[in-house]
């Protein structure tokens, strides 16, 4: 394990390549993931296809590691019909909401107009509804809260502000219409590792502690960006107030299959189930494969509560 890291690397990574495809495609990374109620993973994969779009193909297995079926058809396809989906689904964030007896699918809807946030609605992962674009270009990175607070859903997501890539919540009465914008994780500028952007990697984690927020950061190299994994935790009733944010990086490319591909020294997750006192977290590397990382949740709430902030919400911002 690397000093800084709280997650260690399933010994057999890259769990997926484009090779354990039913069909052909060119890469196959940042996948989104829930467990199903009889216990099996599933997985929601951002499979590149041969033209270098994405789409989104569901896989199970029974452990979460070994004997995946994967559909041979995609679930969400540029080619279904919604003009601003015309260059791409990707990145899919999976919530599971108990309230609703339903999952909702948070991507990326990329098309000529930008990469805008949009939503979808599973109850058996056979067919999907979509509910549309949500948040307009440029903003991606959405995930949904699990459960309602203060009677409201929340969603996570990381809109374009001329240079700036900050995280962002909002909230919505009903799924559909989201307002009430907020602030919450910064790119912290300068040397840092996520200095140049930040953004939310899985859905957020019910904990006694908080919210925990895996996100990533971004700093800029010379030779491009490296994406590294960051943890913050957020108040349960309020997740506008921040608990706390390390300051280090949980996890960073330095493997082969993180450090070699079609976006070189990316670590990237979409997905992550709770399994006993672990979080298993799939993550893409370097755009081109799929790898599994797990940590034990009290080592991320130790490191996070050793690292409290001060925040207060601004007099004048209301619900
Ligand atoms: C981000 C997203 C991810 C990708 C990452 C690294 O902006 O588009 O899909 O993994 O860049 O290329």
């Amino acid at each position: 394990m690397e000093p800084a890291e709280l997650f260690r690397r399933y010994d057999h990574n890259p769990l997926f390549t484009f090779r354990q495809m039913p069909y052909p495609c060119h890469s196959v990374f940042n996948t989104g993931a829930t467990l199903l109620p009889n216990g099996e993973t599933l997985l929601l994969l951002r499979v590149e296809d041969l033209e270098g779009r994405s789409h989104l193909t569901v896989a199970r297995s029974e452990d979460g590691v070994t004997d995946w079926r994967i559909e041979d058809r995609p679930l969400l396809h540029p080619d279904d019909g919604d003009p601003y989906e015309a260059y791409g689904c990707e990145d899919a964030r999976i919530t599971r909401l108990e309230e609703e007896d339903a999952w909702v699918i948070a991507y990326t809807a990329y098309s000529p107009y930008g990469a805008g946030v949009a939503l979808a609605k599973t109850r058996d992962w056979k067919s999907v509804e979509r509910l549309g674009l949500m948040l307009a270009p440029n903003n991606k990175d959405a995930a949904v809260f699990p459960r309602k607070i203060r009677g409201k859903y929340w969603m996570l997501h990381r809109p374009v502000a001329g240079s700036l890539e900050h995280i962002w919540l909002t909230d919505s009465p009903d799924l559909r219409h989201w307002g009430s914008p907020y602030c919450i994780i910064k790119e912290r500028g300068g040397p840092f590792w996520d200095g140049r952007k930040v953004g939310a990697n899985t859905p957020p984690i019910e904990t006694p502690e908080g919210w925990l927020i895996l996100y990533h950061g971004v700093k800029q190299m010379p030779g491009g960006p490296t994406y590294r994994m960051g943890a913050a935790l957020l108040d349960l009733e309020d997740p506008r107030r921040l608990i706390s944010r390390l300051p280090h990086w949980i996890l960073a490319p330095h493997e082969w299959y993180e450090v070699t591909g079609d976006v070189p020294n990316v670590v990237f997750a979409c997905g992550a189930v709770e399994r006993g006192d672990e979080i298993h977290l799939y993550y893409g590397a370097a755009d081109t494969y799929i790898c599994l990382a797990y940590a034990k949740t009290a080592d991320l709430l130790d490191a996070l509560l050793a690292h409290k902030v001060n925040s207060r919400i601004p007099a004048g911002v209301s619900y």
